[in-house]
């Protein structure tokens, strides 16, 4: 086995393939670019390279670079990770080149799966499932539209360089053949610089289902189940499980063996996916294979009670698979949810900043290959904390949210119940998006397609929607709970009660979509809210006078309009404090010659039945006070001279 390896990718894979390292005994070298010197995975590896500027091109992209670095830290092998180098088969030869194993297929295998019509040919000859379609190289316009006719429409363009859904056009019937395909050409030679397209039978509500495979170098080869990646947007994945929700044994064994087969054909070792795209009906065809292990496959592991990268481990040290086809057995069920720093509501357009506050579900930590009697129930993989920046260089992922259930059920709940805990703030996230989608009704009855999301949009992205009182109330509980803690004044210790009165005091919140008042009485049973709920339950953060509400899964923005803000301030140096309407002086908190901290209530006024508090705008001392309790003040009154530390 190897003792050090280098892995060259950042994040949460990076951070995850060296947690298996780690728990192996195997050293780890990081690479960085000039933006991640701060980064998780920098800290979590036992060294790090810096490997150029934040651009990619200029970083995680330069293989000579890579290489450099694993040969000066004395790096057996090259983890890529998912991304990046991951497919790239010069990369690979590289690293062979300059005597590094690299921690993934053969290039060989990655190269003849580039090609998808390649590919498919391939498959073909190795009797994998095929949609029905041409794949070869004739492509004459006349030609391929006979093929397209004798397919049958509707037909599916697409460019043979392509993937991942470029380059793709629907045609309908006959009559639009010729401009579908011209349009289909001109977009597959400017995204790829080759024109080259195939042409299949269009599949009405398909799912995506891909089987993970591993061989060694020794020619085993094995499946470990599928995942149903269907719930994806814009050809992105948002949710994966394992197993696929009404799979029968019988075509999973199918389904695993064509995969295997695809698999064998190109000398394939190491971690890989052959995605299928299936039916309603569970009829499936070969759509390509992802030469790398993939971001999805923590279901896989949590399924299967394996460690991915271990195995990707053993086998690049030319060790055999650690299980054979027949010791694996499904064991429950799992969903993976990607949390993206991102904005739904407009677009999902990527949120870049700093996660100021992260709250994370409480979360059995993952035992990598652990002999534990049942899978955690939740596992996280992120590759940033609390304070970490989402920048504009790399993919805005900010974790994955990984849950295992006894089945399918169990796994939803404990889904939905994970992300009601997740609390961001500082950016914008994809949390409420993913909860409305696995409560959804699509999702939670598995009537899953690629199309879910669409089909569903209306439920998904629903009317902004004001606060409920219960967060109103939340935000005014912290409010209060903080100036009461923050007072060493009895007056705030007796709960803003004093005997035989009777307070109330409004406040006013703000969000984005509206304003709202809530007030709140003191009397002889304590504190009485306007709002009615006196119990609601949920977390705040406070940032100055934003209070983040996160109570049943949401997360809410108010903002405190304090009608005391800037008080004093302007005069602050050495001035007066004033009166901010006319109204009763009710308390006086400070003492002639008393030295103050910033922030300490001073006086408290009372007008049209509110209170208002008159706090120190500086550290500073007491010089004078103006008035006593009981006393009428009229507006702009000076009620305390003041002069700043
Ligand atoms: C298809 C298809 C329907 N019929 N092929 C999209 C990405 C590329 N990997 C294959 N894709 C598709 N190929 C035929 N013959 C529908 C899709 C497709 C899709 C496939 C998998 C996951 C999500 C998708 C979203 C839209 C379209």
């Amino acid at each position: 086995m190897f003792t050090k390896i280098l892995i060259a990718n950042r994040g949460e894979i990076a951070c995850r393939v060296a947690a298996t390292a780690r728990r192996m005994g195997i050293q780890t070298v990081a690479v960085y670019s000039e933006a991640d010197a701060n980064a998780k995975h920098v800290a979590v590896c036992d060294e790090a390279v810096l490997i150029g500027p934040a651009a990619a091109k200029e970083s995680y992209l330069r293989g000579d670079k890579i290489i450099a670095a694993a040969k000066a830290t004395g790096a057996q092998a090259i983890h890529p990770g998912y991304g990046f180098l991951s497919e790239n088969a010069e990369f690979a030869d590289a690293c062979a080149e300059a005597g590094l194993v690299f921690i993934g297929p053969p290039a060989s295998a990655m190269r003849a799966m580039g090609s998808k019509s390649a590919a498919k040919q391939l498959m073909e000859k190795a009797k994998v499932p095929l949609v029905p379609g041409y794949h070869g190289e004739q492509q004459d316009a006349d030609f391929l539209h006979t093929q397209a006719d004798s397919i049958g429409y509707p037909v599916l363009l697409k460019a043979s360089a392509g993937g991942g859904g470029k380059g793709m056009r629907v045609v309908e019937n006959s009559t639009q053949f010729k401009d579908a395909l011209a349009s289909c050409k001109r977009e597959a030679i400017s995204s790829f610089g080759d024109d080259k397209v195939l042409a299949e039978k269009y599949l009405q509500r398909p799912r995506h289902i891909e089987i993970q495979v591993f061989a060694d170098t020794l020619g085993n080869c094995i499946y470990l189940f599928e995942r149903d990646c269907s719930v994806q947007r814009r050809h992105q994945k948002v949710l994966e499980e394992a197993p696929a929700p009404g799979m029968p044994a019988e075509r999973r064994a199918a389904m695993g063996e064509a995969a295997v087969a695809a698999a064998r054909a190109v000398g394939y070792v190491g971690a890989g996916t052959v995605e299928f795209i299936a039916n309603q009906d569970g009829t499936f065809y070969f759509m390509e294979m992802n030469t790398r292990l993939q971001v999805e496959h923590p279901v896989t592991e949590m399924i299967t009670g394996t460690d991915l990268v271990e195995w990707q481990l053993r086998v690049a040290a030319g060790e055999p698979l650690p299980k054979q086809q027949h010791e694996l057995v499904i064991n429950g069920h799992a969903i993976e949810a990607r949390i993206y720093a991102e904005n739904p509501e407009k677009g999902f357009l990527p949120s870049i900043g700093t996660l100021r506050h992260l709250g994370t579900p409480e979360s059995v930590s993952f035992e990598l290959g652990g002999v534990t009697a049942a899978p955690a129930a939740v596992r996280i993989d992120s590759g940033v904390r609390e304070g970490d920046a989402i920048s504009p260089f790399y993919d805005p992922m900010i974790a994955k949210l990984i849950v295992w259930g006894a089945d399918r059920k169990q796994a939803l709940a404990r889904m939905a119940q994970a992300l009601a805990q997740y609390q961001i703030v500082g950016l914008a996230s994809n949390i409420a998006f993913l909860k409305r989608l696995v409560e959804g009704q699509a999702f939670s009855s598995a009537d899953l397609d690629t199309g879910l999301i669409e089909r569903n949009h209306d439920t998904l992205f629903p009317a902004a929607q004001p606060a409920p009182d219960s967060a109103l109330t939340l935000a005014a509980e912290a409010l209060l709970d903080a100036e009461q803690a923050h007072s060493t004044e009895p007056w705030a210790q007796a709960n803003g009660w004093r005997m035989n009165q009777t307070y109330t005091r409004k406040l006013s919140f703000a969000d984005e979509h509206a304003s709202y008042d809530i007030s709140v009485t003191y009397g002889p049973d304590g504190r009485q809210f306007s709002t009615g709920d006196q119990a609601a339950r949920g977390a705040v953060l406070r940032e100055g006078d934003t209070f983040h509400v996160f109570s049943n899964g949401a997360h809410y923005q108010l903002t405190w309009n304090d009608p005391m803000a800037h008080a004093g301030e302007t005069e602050a140096e050495g001035g007066r404090l004033t009166a901010p309407m006319p109204g009763k002086v009710v308390a006086v908190l400070a003492a002639k010659g008393q030295e103050v901290k910033k922030g300490t209530a001073l006086v408290i006024m009372e007008a049209m039945k509110m209170e208002h508090t008159i706090a120190a705008p500086h550290d500073g001392v007491i010089d004078d006070i103006l008035y006593n309790v009981g006393d009428q003040v009229a507006d702009g009154a000076p009620l305390l001279a003041f002069k700043a530390a």
